[in-house]
C-alpha cells in the first residue's frame, strides 16, 4: 500500500470527478495483478524444488492425471475475478461516455497543430479554452486532417477523433487552474506542438467572457502568438522559455555581452528575424529559434505586442 500511495504521488493532481474513480480502479488492477503475479510465481518456484525430477529413468508424469476439481477451481476463481473487475469498471465507463443532458456545449476542432474551439455562445478561440468551474461541459470533437486525440491527464479524460466524424467527451472540473491538452494519438511531425490549455475558471469569471480579448483588435497577432510563440513566451509577466511579453514594448534589458538595450520596434522584427543577434541575459541556454513567418505576420505581431493589454 505504501508502494501505491507513492505512486499516486507521482500522477497528476485531482481536479475532475473522474479521477477518484479511474485512479480507484487502476490501483484495485494493481492489487489484483500483484497477487496473480506471486501466485504464478510461488506455483513455479515451489514445483521447481517439490516435483523437480531427480533421476534419468523418473518418468514424466501421464497425460490425464491432473486434478479436474482444481482445474474447475481455477477457471472459476479466473472468471469471477475478471467479473468483479468489469463490473467495477462498467459503471465509470458508461458515465464517462455518456454526458448529461443539460452540458455546456463545446466544439472544437481539431488539426495540426491547433485546437480550434467554438464556445457555447459561438466566439471562437485557438488552443486555450475556458470552462467554468463545477459545471458539466460536453466536447464536441471533430478532426480536419488526420486522427487525433483530446486527452487532458489532469482530468483522466481522453477521447480519439477522426476526419468525417464527431465524437464527443465529457467532465466537470473540480478545482481552479490550468491543465494541459495534449493530442493522446500519434498524429505526424506537428504531434508535439499539439498543446492546449483548459482555464478552469468561476462560472461568474466566465460571463467576461475572457477567450474574447483574445480576438479583439489584434486577432491576427493574437492568433499567431497562439500558433508560434506561447510555448515560450507568456503574456503575464511570469518567465517561461523566454522573456514575458508583458510589458515587452520600452522595457529597458540587458544582453547576454552586458550591452544594455530599450525593447523598440527594430529590436523586435529583428528578435523574430534573427533571433540569434542579440540574446537576451538569463535566456542563454535554450535559443530561440527562426520561425517561418513573412512582414506581414511579424507586423501584425508587433500591433499585438503594443497593444494595451500587455502594458
Ligand atoms: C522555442 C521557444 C521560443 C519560441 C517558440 C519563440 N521564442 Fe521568442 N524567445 C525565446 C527565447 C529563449 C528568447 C530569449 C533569448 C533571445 O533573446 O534570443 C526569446 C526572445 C524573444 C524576444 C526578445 C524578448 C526580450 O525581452 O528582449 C522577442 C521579441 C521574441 N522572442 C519574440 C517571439 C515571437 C514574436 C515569437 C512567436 C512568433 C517567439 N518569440 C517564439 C524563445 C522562443
Ligand atoms: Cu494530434
Amino acid at each position: 500500500m505504501i508502494a501505491l500511495q507513492n505512486l499516486n504521488q507521482h500522477m497528476p493532481q485531482a481536479p475532475s470527478t473522474f479521477v477518484d474513480d479511474v485512479d480507484g480502479l487502476l490501483q484495485l488492477l494493481w492489487i489484483v495483478s500483484g497477487f496473480v503475479l506471486a501466485a504464478v510465481v510461488i506455483v513455479i518456484v515451489t514445483a521447481m524444488f517439490r516435483w523437480r525430477r531427480t533421476s534419468s529413468d523418473e518418468l514424466p508424469v501421464a497425460e490425464g492425471s491432473g486434478s479436474a476439481r482444481l482445474q474447475i477451481v481455477a477457471v472459476t476463481l479466473f472468471l469471477a475475478v475478471g467479473a468483479i473487475l468489469f463490473a467495477c469498471g462498467w459503471p465509470i465507463g458508461l458515465d464517462m461516455a455518456v454526458a448529461p443532458a443539460n452540458s455546456l456545449r463545446y466544439e472544437v476542432t481539431v488539426k495540426q497543430s491547433e485546437w480550434r474551439v467554438t464556445y457555447p455562445d459561438g466566439s471562437e478561440a485557438t488552443n486555450e479554452i475556458y470552462v467554468p468551474l463545477g459545471e458539466d461541459v460536453r466536447i464536441d470533437l471533430t478532426s480536419e486532417d488526420v486522427a487525433h486525440s483530446f486527452y487532458v491527464p489532469a482530468f483522466r479524460v481522453s477521447q480519439k477523433m477522426r476526419p468525417g466524424d464527431t465524437r464527443s467527451v465529457w467532465f466537470r472540473a473540480t478545482q481552479r487552474g490550468a491543465f494541459e491538452l495534449h493530442c493522446g494519438g500519434d498524429c505526424g511531425v506537428a504531434h508535439p506542438d499539439m498543446i492546449g490549455k483548459i482555464h478552469v475558471i468561476g462560472p461568474d469569471e466566465i460571463e467576461e467572457r475572457p477567450w474574447v480579448k483574445i480576438s479583439g483588435d489584434n486577432a491576427a497577432g493574437q492568433r499567431l502568438y497562439m500558433k508560434w510563440c506561447i510555448a515560450c513566451h507568456t503574456l503575464d509577466g511570469n518567465k517561461s522559455v523566454g522573456p514575458s511579453f508583458k510589458g515587452l514594448f520600452g522595457r529597458e534589458e540587458e544582453m547576454k555581452d552586458g550591452e544594455k538595450i530599450t525593447v523598440d520596434e527594430a529590436y523586435v522584427i529583428e528578435s523574430i528575424k534573427e533571433p540569434s543577434a542579440k540574446i537576451v541575459k538569463g535566456f542563454e541556454t535554450q535559443p530561440m529559434l527562426k520561425l517561418p513567418l513573412d512582414d506581414a505576420e511579424i507586423a501584425s505581431l508587433v500591433e499585438f505586442l503594443k497593444s494595451e493589454e500587455l502594458k
